[in-house]
């Protein structure tokens, strides 16, 4: 099940649950979470994806690492200008 952190699921990814069954010889399984390319100049931010159980039917199964940090690094960049004007003198100021 993922996780919000920093990054949440209604706006940074699309929210995931499920189950891994692992067979005889099966010695990985791969989660695929959806991603929102966004148009916000964000930080990097964190959603987590955990494994919060193991049903192991009776086999000797060791559980590892349950939980992955997964980092969306931002591709949207600020960008700041100032514009050149031109003012009558007597205008008193200029913005
Ligand atoms: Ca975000
Ligand atoms: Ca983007
Ligand atoms: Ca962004």
């Amino acid at each position: 099940a993922t996780a919000d952190q920093a990054a949440n699921s209604a706006n940074d990814y699309t929210t995931k649950t499920g189950t891994l069954t692992f067979s005889p010889g099966d010695q990985s399984q791969t989660i695929v979470i959806s991603i929102t390319d966004t148009d916000l100049v964000e930080w990097d931010e964190t959603f987590l994806v955990n494994l919060p159980g193991l049903q192991t039917n009776g086999r000797n199964v060791v559980l590892g690492d349950t939980q992955a940090v997964i980092t969306i690094h931002d591709n949207d960049q600020a960008a700041i200008s100032i514009n050149d004007t031109t003012i009558n003198e007597d205008a008193g100021s200029v913005s």
